[in-house]
């Protein structure tokens, strides 16, 4: 077994303990000392950095949302002066202005190593050659990724998000073994390649996908079809980018790296999940210089695996369960909490539909909120008969029915009619003027 970094991923938890009290002390100076938000957060809540004594006086602390960031737009929680900052991304939201982070060149470093250990990890080692098709502006899929290979020594493939038959004759041409991808990206690829004939001709071996939500069922489809193992990746801009967490072989929860993040699962009321309870997650940096946050609200819901032992792979790192979906992600229809994922969960376990759906969810003048689902067929479901497509139609409606509580419309479309992006893919689509 290979590691990037044997002496971080393998320390154990009381080594690694005191490394994270003291990173957490010297963060909370830096962003008393350098950041009049924090600084001021800090008055309001009568802590000084002198209070933090152990991670346990981390609940001392105020906890810091996007709001807080689109506040100081754009790099008002800089806590280094503007020249160490060798970098910026920025992640555009639905609403209002981007959210914006900033780097010095030792959080380039850092991220570049935490990306490295993860590649490593999965087994990509400098044979490989590493296709990034991913948006290499703002976002931080790119260079992030990018940069991560390179620190690793693999031959990176910086393929963009140009059209997708390129992406597959560079795949082939330069004999690519590790693709990484949105995981609707990913789909859509292999989708292709299967109807052009050319999977035989690909070398994948390995593909790490992320930046959305994606259910075990797609990683089953893309590991058949692609003859791959697949992996999640996770991260966030405010947290560097991608890296944050990620899969390790098992295949079993994503190792958080927390000799560089601090982690903690919140209900609605900040206060703690039980173990192996779902809720949100909340991160504070340990390593980053340029823009530290303290207690950041993800909005991503999860919760820490709990099975007593270790990870079989040896690294101490605790692991996350694949995402669950975003706390805002929640619809509210007819006062019913509907989570994306419950909604993905039915469907995929019916064969005869595919990987691609798109929730809509209308409120006509006067009327009761309406949910309808557009899902895709299977080529292998188009029987040509009528009853056979109503048959399925039902079958859907029902399941749906039992789980959610609630009356739904399936609506089946062909094969290709949902809009396929080389980014985030629009999973739900609210139409209520609320
Ligand atoms: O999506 C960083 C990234 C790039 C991660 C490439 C993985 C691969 P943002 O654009 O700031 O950064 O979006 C972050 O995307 O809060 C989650 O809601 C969602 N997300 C990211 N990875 C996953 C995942 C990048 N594996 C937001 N599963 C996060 C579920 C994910 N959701």
């Amino acid at each position: 077994m290979n590691y990037w970094q044997p002496k971080l991923e393998l320390m154990d938890r009381a080594e690694l303990e005191e490394l994270q009290l003291r990173r957490l002390k010297s963060t909370v100076e830096s962003v008393y000392k350098c950041v009049p938000f924090y600084h001021e957060s800090m008055l309001q809540a009568e802590v000084s950095p002198g209070e933090i004594q152990s991670l346990k006086d981390l609940k001392k602390l105020t906890t810091t949302r996007k709001a807080n960031l689109r506040e100081n737009y754009p790099f008002g929680l800089f806590a280094v002066p503007r020249d160490h900052v060798v970098r910026v991304h920025a992640s555009s939201g639905t609403t209002g202005k981007p959210t914006v982070v900033g780097y010095t060149a030792r959080d380039i470093e850092t991220w570049s190593d935490m990306m490295a250990r993860d590649f490593m990890m999965v087994g990509v080692t400098k044979q490989d050659v590493f296709q990034n098709a991913v948006n290499y502006g703002f976002f931080t899929g790119g260079l992030g990724v990018h940069y991560g290979i390179e620190r690793l020594g693999a031959m990176a493939v910086p393929s963009g998000v140009g059209s997708t038959e390129r992406q597959l004759e560079i795949m082939q041409d330069f004999g690519v073994t590790v693709l990484h991808c949105t995981p609707s990206y990913a789909l859509y690829l292999a989708e292709t390649a299967k109807a052009n004939g050319v999977i035989e001709k690909l070398k994948l071996k390995i593909g790490c996908f992320g930046a959305e939500p994606w259910s075990d069922e797609a990683r089953r489809d893309l590991e058949e079809t692609l003859g791959i193992k697949a992996y999640d990746s996770y991260g966030l801009s405010e947290m560097y980018g991608p890296g944050v967490a990620f899969e390790c072989q098992e295949q079993n929860g994503l190792h958080i790296w927390e000799d560089h993040f601090l982690v903690e699962i919140l209900d609605k009321d900040e206060e703690p999940c039980a173990p192996g309870e779902a809720g949100e997650l909340v991160l504070t940096s340990l390593t980053k210089e340029a823009m530290p946050l303290l207690r950041y609200h993800t909005g991503d819901v999860t919760y820490i695996t709990e099975d007593g032992e270790g990870c079989n792979c040896g690294r101490v790192s605790r692991r996350l369960h694949r995402f669950l979906g975003r706390a805002d992600d929640m619809l509210v229809v007819r006062g019913i909490n509907v989570f994306p994922s419950q909604i993905e969960d039915v469907l995929v376990s019916i064969p005869e539909i595919g990987n691609h759906f798109q929730v809509i969810v209308d409120r006509p003048k006067h009327g009761l909120d309406e949910l309808s689902i557009k899902v895709e067929l299977k080529d292998e479901a188009f029987t040509g008969e009528l009853g056979d497509l109503t048959k399925v139609q039902k079958k859907v409606e029902e399941k749906l029915k039992a789980v959610l509580n609630l009356r739904s419309r399936i609506e089946l479309v062909e094969k290709g009619s949902i809009p396929r992006t080389a980014g985030k893919s629009q999973k739900i689509v609210d139409l209520r003027k609320i």
